[in-house]
């Protein structure tokens, strides 16, 4: 096996107008997140149009899937309820979309979720061999019933990075639910080190939460009586959190894609200041489409020069602690 070999010094450097990371180059830190707009070649090809800085696809599984039953998304002021059920064209179908999709120029990230360890290992393999650039491996969809998170069970998570390391050479990130206890950060840190995984993509949509219609005195969504998963603004914090505490405990051996509530250019600088070297769009790009892209990096261009910062790399990981008392009762 080949050891992608990750050094602080060469990743997220900025080559001939492109990131490196893992040594695939992107053509901008901002892009979609698995999700939302990314199952159809349609949508693909509107990633691939678009300023987003990779194509990411949407889950795939072994066999093509219709998902759960409609009514199975809503948003509002505050995000997004979903309850998807991994609708997808199955990984045979993606393996013939992804050669195409590499006319853009641009990284193509297939993300994957498999029943049972061999689905993984045999998607990994076809999907490497159609060329993906990078592998993004989904432990944390919270919307099949009767299948609980493996991220949730860091034994199980073990196991299953071990065997996926050792069936491809391409970089493989992990998409990873929100965690709430540093200790549980902490151990699957030590998890994501030891298998050697090339990114860590932070947070998945908060799972079995709840949207209430007060009015009509019902949830909002069909499956799971209204149990779904939950992005955009309501998520941000817990992302944050999430991402500031892997960063630490990853020290930069392993990159960390942000994800969760970005909507604005300033959403994407607060995610980086707390350690992301890329960060992915979810909620927002739903609602807003794919010229999402090139406004969030637009502000962010702009929050950059009012604050002085030559390059975004100069704020990555800069978050400071409060000294003082700005922010003590009362402020
Ligand atoms: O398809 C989904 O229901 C879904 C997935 Br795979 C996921 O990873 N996260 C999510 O919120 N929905």
């Amino acid at each position: 096996m080949l050891t992608v070999i990750l050094k602080k010094e060469v990743e997220g450097v900025f080559v001939d107008q492109f990131y490196s990371f893992n040594s695939v180059l992107f053509p901008s830190r901002i892009m979609n997140a698995s999700g939302p707009l990314c199952t159809w070649e349609q949508e693909l090809n509107a990633l691939g149009e678009s300023a987003s800085g990779a194509i990411v696809l949407k889950t795939t599984t072994f066999e093509p899937r219709a998902g759960n039953d409609r009514p199975k998304y809503f948003e509002n002021e505050w995000g997004s309820i979903n309850s998807n059920g991994l609708e997808n064209l199955g990984y045979k179908k993606y393996c013939e979309l992804i050669p195409k999709l590499k006319r853009f120029n641009k990284p193509v990230i297939s993300s994957l979720s498999g029943f049972s360890l061999e689905e993984f290992t045999t998607m990994v393999g076809a999907l490497d061999q159609a060329g993906a650039d990078i592998l993004e491996i989904n432990l944390s969809c919270p919307n099949i019933a009767g299948k609980p998170q493996v991220a949730y069970d860091f034994e199980m998570s073990e196991k299953y990075l071990h065997t996926i390391r050792s069936t491809t050479e391409k970089p493989l990130w992990v998409k990873l639910p929100p965690y709430f206890e540093t200790i549980h950060r902490q151990e699957m840190a030590r998890i994501l080190l030891k298998n050697e995984v090339n990114g860590v993509t932070l947070i998945n949509s908060l799972g079995n939460a709840l949207i209430v219609d007060p009015e009509k005195e019902q949830a909002v969504i069909k499956p799971k009586q209204g149990l779904g998963g939950v992005g955009g603004k309501y998520v941000k914090p817990v992302a944050l959190g999430n991402v500031f505490t892997f960063s630490q405990e990853l020290e930069n051996k392993i990159p960390v894609i942000g994800v969760g509530g970005i909507y604005t250019g300033m959403d994407a600088f607060e995610f980086f200041l707390c350690g992301a070297q890329l960060v992915q769009i979810g909620t927002a790009y739903k609602s807003q489409g794919p010229g999402i892209f090139a406004r969030v990096q637009g502000e962010l261009n702009e929050l950059l020069q009012r604050k002085n910062y030559a390059r975004i790399e100069d704020a990555i990981g800069k978050l400071k602690v409060v000294e003082g008392e700005e922010y003590g009762f009362g402020a």
